[in-house]
């Protein structure tokens, strides 16, 4: 069993279905690291010490242990209902969306909604959004005029592995990022910076 399986394997207990090998989350998302073992050790082969490599390389830090490393948790991304106590934050002006282009139409109507999730994940570059994207098909990066978000009193998050979350955002808060990177821009039409809300979504198209 290659280690990137087991440490997928860990991000879906510990933040979709701990119950899958018989381990409990506490209301903010940790579970024991001794019952994890166990846990995993039920349907493959795990030790504290391959266990600890997982968490410190990582590629998107998604898990932390507890000062002491008997309790580990997910950072972000469950869809059961913990509170990870995620530091509320002042957004940066725009934040980015990847998604895939068959999601669209959908997402233009009825805007960003979390899904299975807790919340609506977003990037701080687009370049991060673009691969959350290709997980889905066809990448698509959404700008997501979040400076105004916060004005109007929505709430963002920013989880320990740097990910942001917000409850919802509506349709009037997202346009297309036809500049991304990846995305083809059209013919004769450099890629310039990104995220300007001053254009109009159709500006943006
Ligand atoms: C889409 C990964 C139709 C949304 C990543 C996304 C992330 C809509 C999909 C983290 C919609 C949900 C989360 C609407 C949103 N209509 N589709 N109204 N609103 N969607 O996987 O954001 O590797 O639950 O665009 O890096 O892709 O797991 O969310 O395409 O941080 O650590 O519904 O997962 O991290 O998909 O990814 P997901 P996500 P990990």
């Amino acid at each position: 069993m290659r280690k990137t399986d087991t440490s997928r394997y860990i991000a879906y207990l510990l933040r979709h279905r701990p119950d899958a090998a018989g381990i409990t989350l506490d209301e903010h998302g940790w579970a024991k690291v001794e019952d994890l073992l166990a846990g995993v050790n039920r349907t493959r082969s795990l030790t504290m010490e391959e266990l600890e490599k997982i968490v410190r390389t990582d590629g998107k830090q998604r898990y932390s242990f507890s000062p002491d490393k008997t309790r580990i948790r997910a950072n972000q991304g469950h869809s059961v209902q913990v509170d990870v106590e995620m530091t509320e934050v002042v957004p940066p002006t725009i934040l980015y969306h990847g998604t895939a282009t068959r999601f669209c139409d959908s997402i233009d109507s009825m805007g960003l909604i979390p899904g299975s999730r807790l919340y609506v994940h977003l990037s701080g570059d687009p370049e991060t959004a673009v691969k959350v994207g290709k997980r889905h098909g066809k990448p698509l990066v959404y700008l997501v005029d979040a400076g105004r978000m916060a004005m109007d009193g929505f709430r963002f998050f920013r989880s320990e592995n740097g990910v942001y979350l917000t409850k919802a955002v509506p349709p009037e808060y997202l346009s297309r990022d036809t500049n991304g990177p990846d995305l083809n821009p059209k013919e004769g039409q450099k890629p310039d910076t990104h995220g300007n809300p001053a254009l109009s979504k159709n500006e943006q198209e």
